[in-house]
Parts: C-alpha cells; structure tokens; sequence
C-alpha cells in the first residue's frame, strides 16, 4: 500500500490518541500543547503498519515483540499505577510536567508509554522529506541536513546504556538535538534538556538487538530509511503555531 494513503487510514485508528485542546496549564513554557499526546487511552493504541512495513529496516519480529510486548507492558503498567490516583484522566504533558512528585513507577511507564506511542508515529517508508521550513531551520542550527543527521546519529550511538535520542525544538526556539536516559523525554521537568518533541529513535537493546545484535550504529544508520518527515513536519509546524 501506498505509504501516505495507508498512514491516513491508520490516523483515524489513533485519532483517539492524539489530544484535544485541553492538554496544558498556562505556565507551561514553550512546549504547545497541539504537538503532545494527550489522555492515555482506555485502550492500548494500535500500531500504524503492519510488524512487517519496515522491513528489512526494522524486522517484524523485532517489532511485534517491541510493540506488542515492551510498548503494551509499559501502557498496562503505567495505568495501573496511576489508577484511582489524581493523576488518572490527566493529560501526558501535565504528568511529565510534575514528574518529579511521581514514583518511579510513573516516570518510567508514562514515559515508556509516551515515547513509543511517538516513536510509531515518526516511522515509515515512503519518499517523505523536510519541508522547507524544517530544512531551513535545520541548516540554520546544524549547517546542513547531513551535519544534522551526523550529529544525531552521535547523540543516538553515545548514549550509554539505554534510552532515546531526540530532535526537539528548545525552549528559545532553535532545534537541538540530545539523548535521555531510560524512558525519559524532553517533558520531564527532571530532563536537563526541555523542549516540544519532534523526532525520536529507540536506542534501547529491545529495539534493534535480534537483528543487529551489539550493532547500534547500523540500526542508527537504517532508521533514517524509515523516518516519517511528513510526522515530523507536521510536528513542527505545530509547535510553531501553537
Ligand atoms: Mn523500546
């Protein structure tokens, strides 16, 4: 199936994921709320492709367990622990927002449930680019799209142990690019780096370790065949507007 029709199809699936306007307080800084997930849902979210889509990329069994094993457990359990608490019903940005009041058990299973959810969404294959807009503001902050690349690719190969790299808009407004330990994200009131999400990779073992064992680089280098621009700019022109 043609890439862009399958994703629209698949966005209805996860239209109950994404947020209505009631997503943040009014001192939330520079982080908007059309660009964060909202409400968890009452139902563990679909995944947008099939396990298969990203082959030979991201290989199916790798994805159904990642999906269907790692993802679900982080949703059951981040749930759990918040159920018939005040955090129950709350949107996702204001729990990371006052992430450090919470129990671990919070911080690493919302975060694990966020960042997945995120991480489905910015994949795909297809012939997706930069827009202008975003090629620009890339050239502006790294020099080039490809110096853009190299840098995240070291953000993502230099992370030690497990965790995610991230390309986020920063709270003065320029991209920048950094990684976060465990299930952490650019959020988190306890992230030394804050900003709105725009592009997110998996660096956790789980993620690439069945098809290319202790070969990080190699899973770095092909997820730039399967990165979904049009997610991406979507994202930032959101964060633009607000
Ligand atoms: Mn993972």
């Amino acid at each position: 199936m043609e890439r862009r029709k399958f994703f629209k199809s698949v966005g209805l699936m996860t239209a109950a994921a994404y947020i209505g306007p009631k997503v943040f307080g009014n001192n939330q800084g520079p982080v908007k709320a059309s660009v964060i997930e909202g409400v968890p849902a009452t139902e563990f979210p679909p995944l947008p492709f099939a396990y298969n889509a990203l082959e030979p990329y991201i290989d199916a069994k790798t994805m159904e367990i990642h999906y269907d094993k790692h993802h679900r457990a982080y949703y059951t359990n981040f749930m759990n622990a918040i159920k018939g608490t005040a955090l129950e019903g709350k949107p996702l940005g204001e729990i990371f927002a006052g992430i450090s009041k919470q129990a671990d058990v919070v911080r690493n299973n919302g975060g694990g449930y966020y960042n997945h959810l995120f991480f489905w969404k910015n994949l795909g294959i297809g012939s997706s680019k930069p827009s202008a807009d975003l090629s620009a503001a890339i050239t502006k902050s790294f020099g080039s799209v490809d110096k853009f690349k190299e840098a995240f690719n070291t953000a993502a190969k230099t992370r030690f142990g497990s965790g995610w790299a991230w390309l986020y808009l920063g709270t003065d407004k320029n991209l920048a690019i950094a990684s976060s330990p465990n299930q952490d994200n650019p959020l988190m009131d306890i992230s030394p780096v804050k900003g709105t999400p725009l592009l997110t990779l998996d660096v956790w073992e789980h993620a690439y370790y069945l098809k290319y064992q202790n070969k990080r680089p190699d899973y770095i280098d092909a997820f730039w065949n399967v990165v979904n621009w049009d997610e991406v700019n979507r994202r930032y022109l959101q964060a633009g507007k607000g």
